[in-house]
């Protein structure tokens, strides 16, 4: 894809195919570019390990309780904003298929288009939203055919938290009344409303059970797992999150 209209070739072709043929033309060079990187991504991954291992409990550490018990071949998707930058943080060591639909980074359409998604495949589908992109979508529920290999997790930290972590709009004074948009809606009464199971979890413990619960009792219809964060916090871990990762050696 050209997205940005600035590529000077496009090669229409296989990946094997186009790598198989330059292989012959390209003259190998000295360089260490390969091992620099392959040393810097041995060091981000165990200091990630240890400070996933201390963390306090947020968005973050929810995120690798998550992925412990994710289904292996199973099918995931993801909204925008931190879920899907989160789940960027973690190696997957597991058989999934990202199936996401986010358009051009909206939030909207993500629970219908897992509902779609779920109807279709005889697979595990889970869903991970953020709290407005859910109550954005909550029309989703309102659907005939929600099968029932459909799980719904909402994280939720009361706003957008994305704005929380980006220069500008964590500065500003308008944060939380329009950045942010802080309410205190629980998901669990969208899913009631429906009809719909719900678990609330809002520590380790709890989530593990919830996700135990979740994936392993036998549901007629979707399930909901909510889980509730700390809103201030997770912009707090997350970036020092990132500062340890980058601090140096
Ligand atoms: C349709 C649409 N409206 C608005 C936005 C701008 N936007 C990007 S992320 C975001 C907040 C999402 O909040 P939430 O789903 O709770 O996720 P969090 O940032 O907390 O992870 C908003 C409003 C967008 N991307 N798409
Ligand atoms: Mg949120």
């Amino acid at each position: 894809m050209d997205t940005f209209q600035s590529l000077t070739d496009i090669f229409p072709c296989d990946p094997a195919l186009f790598f198989r043929s330059a292989k012959d033309r390209l003259k190998p060079c000295e360089s260490d570019y390969g091992n620099k990187w392959k040393q810097l991504n041995r060091i981000t991954r165990q200091r990630h390990d240890a400070f996933l291992g201390k963390c306090g409990f947020s968005d973050l550490k929810a995120f690798q309780i998550i992925l412990k018990r994710l289904p292996d071949r199973s099918v995931l998707h993801l909204s925008n904003s931190t879920p899907v930058r989160y789940s960027q943080l973690f190696v997957w060591d597991k058989d999934i298929d990202f199936m996401a639909n986010r358009g051009v980074s909206g939030i909207d359409g993500v629970v219908s288009t897992a509902a779609g998604c779920a109807y279709a495949t005889e697979k595990m589908t889970t869903v991970i939203a953020g709290d407005l992109a859910f109550f954005y979508d909550s029309n989703a529920l309102w659907n005939r055919h929600l099968a029932a290999n459909l799980r719904i997790i909402v994280i939720n930290n009361f706003g957008g938290g994305i704005f929380r972590f980006l220069d500008g709009s964590s500065a500003s004074p308008a944060l939380e009344t329009h950045f942010e948009a802080r309410h205190n809606y629980r998901a669990a009464n969208v899913a009631r409303a429906y009809g719909l199971d719900c678990f609330t979890a809002e520590d380790e413990k709890t989530l593990a059970g919830g996700l135990e619960w979740f994936y392993a009792s036998k549901f007629t219809k979707p399930a909901v797992l909510e889980i509730v964060t700390p809103t201030e916090q997770n912009a707090e871990i997350l970036k020092a999150y990132f500062n340890y990762l980058k601090s140096p050696q």
